[in-house]
């Protein structure tokens, strides 16, 4: 097999995550370089084009994937931007890592599919970045065993430390726990039929009106609990957590006691403060296994299937919390491109 030269990549999106890519392609991964870069705020995208030599800027997304010598996207704009962007960058047949969300409900997540579908092949990698990460990986290859038997019940704890301030009540699941319904899907190789939430009384020192934090329960098709606690203004740290419970035994990562230090009658460590630094050998490796299928010709990772997978379980999660009770996650039949 021919391997591509180096993969000329378009940034959409130069916020948090779109500019700490850049950062990525440029200065840590091998195999890419970045040639364009679009933001709706033309002075962020100068600013993040600035850095990096050759590199134009844009406010169009279409202008800077037609930019000289583009072939490939990454989609770093928030999850509403997304749908047209992955539409656009179809017409151009560019392969695409898509920051997740794929989109934030299931209609248009859909018709993301359907567009991949009608070009009948894999264009797209979402941004599920948990896959990568090394912790994650171990748990999902011991399961991948067998030796613990058949999960049961899965716990899960996602904690920030404060949210941002345009972050609403559903932002907790479509944005948040988006994660946990790709995680809980991947880990356990199940889908999600039905989800509930409930929640206590918001914390005090939760932004007026947000409910926060919530309690998510996840039902899944081969009869496992999958349960997140999301809490998005903590307080005190970053911490993703999850324990896995089998007939034969649990397993659990995100404890993160690398460095236990003993000192004066005390003991203990540091906890992360943000994603960038929990999950950030998980996004180089994302990153650079996009890179490296993307120059074999390949399509690898977390696929449309799965961003609508989850973005459908999202959607049962909002209408469970706006309007309570249990809500049954409604999926169209798995196309064979995906299975
Ligand atoms: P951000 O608000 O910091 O940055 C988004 C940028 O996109 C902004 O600069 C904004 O001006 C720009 N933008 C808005 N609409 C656009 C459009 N139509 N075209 C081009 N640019 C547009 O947000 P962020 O935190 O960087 O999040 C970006 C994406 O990354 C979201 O999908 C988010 O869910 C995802 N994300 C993933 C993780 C993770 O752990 N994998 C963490 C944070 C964010
Ligand atoms: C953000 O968009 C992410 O993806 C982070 O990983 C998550 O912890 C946070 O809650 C989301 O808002």
């Amino acid at each position: 097999m021919t391997e591509r030269a180096t993969l000329k990549v378009a940034v959409i999106g130069t916020g948090r995550m779109g500019a700490d890519h850049v950062r990525r392609i440029h200065d840590v991964i091998s195999g890419a370089r970045v040639v364009a870069v679009a933001d709706v705020d033309a002075e962020r995208a100068k600013a993040v084009a600035a850095r990096v030599d050759g590199c134009t800027a844009h406010t169009d997304p279409a202008a800077a994937m037609a930019a000289a010598d583009v072939d490939a996207v990454l989609i770093a704009s928030p999850g509403p931007a997304h749908e047209a962007t992955l539409l656009a960058a179809f017409e151009r047949d560019l392969p695409v890592l898509c920051e997740k969300p794929l989109t934030p409900d299931a209609a248009s997540a859909l018709r993301v599919l359907e567009a991949e579908l009608r070009l009948g092949h894999r264009r797209v990698q979402v941004g599920f970045m948990r896959r990568y990460d090394p912790e994650y990986a171990k748990l999902k290859a011991l399961l991948t065993t067998g030796q613990l038997g058949r999960p049961l019940m899965l716990h899960n704890r996602h904690r920030n430390v404060a949210s941002p301030p345009f972050f609403t009540s559903s932002m907790l699941i479509s944005d948040s726990v988006a994660h946990e319904a790709d995680a809980t899907r991947w880990l356990l190789d199940h889908e999600i039929t039905a989800v509930t939430v409930l929640r206590p009384a918001p914390s005090a020192n939760t932004p007026d009106g947000l409910r926060d934090p919530q309690f998510v329960v996840f039902e899944t098709d081969g009869g496992a609990l999958s349960d997140v606690e999301i809490f998005v203004n903590c307080g005190f740290g970053y911490q993703v957590q999850a324990e896995v419970v089998c007939e034969r035994g649990t397993a659990r990562i995100g404890d993160g006691h690398a460095l236990v230090t003993n000192m004066a009658g005390r003991w203990g460590g540091t906890i992360a403060q943000d994603f960038t630094e929990r999950f950030e050998t998980a996004y180089d490796r994302e990153i650079q296994a996009w890179v490296d299928a993307t120059r074999r010709g390949e399509v690898t990772g977390p696929s449309v299937w799965d961003g609508y997978a989850a973005a459908a379980v999202c959607e049962a999660g909002v209408r469970a919390l706006d309007d309570g009770g249990r809500v049954e996650v409604e999926l169209v039949e798995k196309p064979a491109l995906y299975a």
